[in-house]
């Protein structure tokens, strides 16, 4: 970033960033947690924008992603990260491992947990690894809408693990929406002042091609069983926009000829409706209308290989 003005700085070729008042805070988030608790819906519902690919099915993100939210007094960046696990092949590694680095690349964790359900030996191994780290930690009660009657000890379960290592709690429904202001502010509590890292009006960092791969992937989690979710991998080959409507085209990447008989279906139905609602959540995200073009090609393990991984768009570390 170069100074151009007192007031402004450059932030791309197009983009220019204003200097932040002096009280301004601003810092990185990390949402951290077990698969499934609900990280990426809590970053959607924050930011105001479906920016992340939510599922009931369990690790659905595969990449950090940031979100970000600007009030008048903060700019907090949310870092979406995949559930952490234990790894049963590459790519898991992967993920694992990105969520590591997420845990020692921000200003504030907040790890959040399933509160319809007892603290149990998954959120103990994530309490275990976030407290090596000197990065101040707030444990996030999420789900609070599903909580009944056994409220009060699931509750229990956490705030014990949370006075063992001295974390402040908050609770919230990142689905209702309930207890997200409370949250919002305690965040802010925790940044030191600093400048607007984005522009104010962005919501995140990701390219829009990267979400219209995500959007086909959670259509594909959705719609599809069994192994067939975790074995895709999209790829957004072409984007053509014209004055009416913009072209997309994309691979969907399988390991298996099964996958693909799944993947396209009897008569080709199966991809057919993927590709429908897959065009009207991108229709969504552009705000104009979409000719989505689907492609299914198997290329063979590629979840066991760095180089494919790479490949296909995820952040491989070293
Ligand atoms: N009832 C209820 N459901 C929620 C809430 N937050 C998330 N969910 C649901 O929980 C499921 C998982 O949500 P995600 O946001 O994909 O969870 P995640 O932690 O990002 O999962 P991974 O990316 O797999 O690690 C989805 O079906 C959400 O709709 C909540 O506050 N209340
Ligand atoms: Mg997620």
């Amino acid at each position: 970033m170069s100074s151009i003005e007192n007031d402004m700085y450059l932030f791309s070729e197009e983009v220019m960033i204003p200097k932040a008042p002096p009280d301004f805070k601003s810092g990185f988030i990390g949402i951290i947690g077990r698969p499934n608790v609900g990280k990426s819906t809590l970053m959607n519902q924050l930011v105001g924008q479906k920016i992340a690919i939510t599922s009931p099915v369990a690790q659905t993100t595969r990449n950090r992603l940031r979100g970000i939210l600007t009030t008048p007094k903060a700019q907090l960046i949310f870092v979406d990260t995949p559930g952490i696990h234990k790894p049963h092949h590459q790519l898991g590694e992967v993920l694992v491992q990105n969520a590591k680095i997420a845990i020692e690349s921000v200003d504030v964790v907040l790890f959040v947990v399933d509160a319809s359900t007892s603290c149990g030996t998954g959120d103990l191994y994530i309490a275990d690894l976030v407290s090596r780290s000197d990065t101040p930690i707030i444990l996030g009660l999420n789900k609070i809408d599903l909580q009944s009657e056994k409220a009060k000890a699931i509750d229990a379960s956490y705030m014990q693990m949370a006075e063992l290592h001295k974390w402040q709690t908050i609770k919230f429904s990142a689905q209702s929406g309930q207890g997200l202001v409370e949250l919002q502010e305690k965040l802010i509590e925790k940044l030191d002042l600093g400048p607007y890292y984005y522009p104010p009006d962005l919501v995140t960092d990701q390219p829009e091609r990267f979400i219209m791969g995500e959007l086909i992937r959670e259509q594909i989690l959705l719609l599809t069983r069994e192994e067939v979710p975790h074995s895709v991998a999209v790829a957004i080959d072409k984007v053509e926009e014209t004055t009416t409507i913009t072209r997309v085209i994309a691979t969907i990447n399988v390991e298996r000829d099964s996958q693909k008989g799944i993947l396209i279906g009897k008569g080709g139905t199966m991809l057919k409706s993927i590709g429908s609602a897959a065009r009207e959540q991108i229709q969504k995200l552009i705000a104009g209308k979409v000719y989505l073009e689907l492609f299914v090609k198997v290329q063979p393990k590629w979840r066991q290989s760095r180089i494919r991984l790479a490949e296909l768009g995820y952040r491989v570390e070293e």
